[in-house]
């Protein structure tokens, strides 16, 4: 029965992994974007990328035929994929600098842009001078948390990295950092669409510059140059300006519905039911198949864990060891980042997430597996070996039925991990519930009760997860 059920979930996991690996492996380009940077990329209210890059970007593809998949990510993510050739370009409010020069190659420069420093609508703060001691609220990888590190020492204030723009905000705006920098557009964007904050140097912006589509330094010059004779189409003909006017003449809310939502929780689920249909598939999606293929991974280790020869022994409990001790976002972003850049061979996000999980989550299973057997009193194995049985049938039908028996809690408990793990894996672009809730914030600054909407369906599938957790043990026994 055991081993009917195992098959039969092996085969449903191959399935979808095949499916996403072909899914991952359309012959078109990948870029990178950073959706919680309105007005230039952000989602509407169907879920769709849009702003002034994302119309760009679609308008420049029509022209010059070629096709691409966007995926959103922090800035930070979404840059390192680009520098080591995990994605083809990059289009997300990216400055041009000359340190990046050394590492990426950059399109006609698009939109000009420079460093703001900002603070609470309602501060008292007039200088930079009264950061001192005091918390500021930073974006990792950005220009602009290069440009506030920079003044770091000068005025003497402690920093605080955050993966998006909005959640920095409501840093400063929640009172629990005094300061943030971000780049001019995109904090007079956001003022002008109700976030409580005021900008300190509008007439005299750090690092003033310009933001740049971006590929790989040497790499991908076919793009680069579609991009640049179809953004000098667009701009000719006066496509772009009609975008950008678009975008600059009206609120936010106009694409992303979010005045709608402001009444109630029924209303934030109406207008983002689709983006929440879909997170929510993704991390059922990537729960069952990583319960089912760490749970075989697990098992294994965990049996090799207790095999009569030593040196098989060693080898589980060094894998055991080794992937227990990486957090899992570190081995998430080795998988997904680190190895490609070695390797040359890219990785879709979805299948790094699944090894990622089955790494992690084998090893935890592999350890209470391997206690589970060592649990089953010693005399039961001597007693069926006396009775001449041999040692692999003796762990075959004596051990093992008890072992897994006692097993199962543990079991049931690491689903439930995994699927709250899952989360973890929105730090590399999956658009599973956590990355979603942070795109719906980023365009309806509610976040209370989005994530309160958020946490709820976690509870309602860990419920789920529970009781079919708790069939199958029934049917099991
Ligand atoms: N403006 C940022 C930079 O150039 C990018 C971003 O935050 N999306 O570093």
């Amino acid at each position: 029965m055991f081993k009917k059920y195992l098959l039969g979930l092996a085969s449903i996991t191959l399935f979808f992994t095949f499916i996403s690996t072909v899914n991952a492996a359309e012959p078109n380009y990948t870029i990178t974007t950073d959706a919680t940077y309105a007005p230039f990329t952000f989602q509407d209210k169907h879920s769709n990328y849009v702003g002034i890059e994302q119309e760009t970007m679609k308008a420049i593809a029509k022209r010059e035929g070629f096709t691409y998949t966007m995926k959103p990510m922090s800035f930070n993510s979404a840059a390192q994929l680009v520098s080591n050739g995990q994605a083809d370009g990059i289009i997300a409010g990216m400055s041009i600098t000359p340190e990046r020069k050394e590492v990426y190659d950059f399109s006609t420069p698009y939109y000009k842009t420079g460093v703001a420093w900002i603070v609470k609508k309602d501060s008292k703060i007039k200088s930079l001078k009264e950061l001192k001691g005091q918390t500021v609220a930073l974006k990792t990888g950005t220009a602009a948390s290069e440009y506030g590190k920079s003044l770091q020492s000068k005025y003497g204030f402690k920093v605080k990295y955050f993966n998006d723009t909005d959640t920095m905000y409501n840093d400063v705006v929640v009172g629990n950092s005094v300061a943030t920098f971000e780049d001019m557009p995109v904090i007079q964007y956001a003022i002008k669409n109700g976030m409580a904050l005021k900008v300190m140097n509008a007439a005299n912006p750090g690092n003033a510059g310009w933001y740049g589509f971006a590929v790989e330094k040497g790499k991908n010059k076919a793009l680069l140059q579609s991009f640049n004779r179809g953004f000098a189409a667009i701009k000719k003909d006066g496509t772009y300006n009609k975008i950008v006017t678009k975008y600059l003449g009206a609120t936010q809310s106009t694409f992303s519905g979010s005045k709608k939502d402001n009444g109630s929780i029924l209303g934030i689920l109406r207008s983002n039911q689709s983006a929440l249909l879909k997170g929510l598939w993704q991390t059922i999606e990537l729960t069952f198949i990583a319960i089912l293929l760490a749970s075989i991974w697990g098992i294994l280790l965990g049996v090799l864990g207790v095999s009569e020869y030593k040196w098989l022994r060693a080898v589980s409990t060094t894998i055991i060891y080794v992937f227990r001790g990486l957090p899992l976002m570190v081995l998430a972003f080795f998988i997904y980042i680190g190895l490609p850049g070695v390797t040359g061979v890219k990785i879709p996000a979805f299948t790094a997430g699944i090894i990622t999980l089955i790494l992690n989550e084998g090893a935890y299973t592999a350890a209470f597996v391997r206690g589970g057997f060592e649990a089953v009193d010693r005399g039961q194995m001597e007693a069926a070996r006396s009775l001449g049985l041999p040692y692999n049938t003796a762990m075959r039908k004596v051990i093992m039925p008890q072992g897994l028996r006692i097993m199962v809690p543990s079991f049931i408990n690491q689903f439930i991990i995994t699927l709250k793990d899952t989360s973890i894996l929105s730090a590399i672009g999956l658009l599973e519930l956590t990355q979603t809730g942070t795109l719906i914030v980023a365009r309806n600054s509610q976040g209370f009760r989005v994530w309160a909407i958020i946490a709820i369906i976690y509870l309602v599938i860990i419920t789920l997860l529970t009781w079919l957790s708790n069939w199958i043990e029934k049917k099991l026994k």
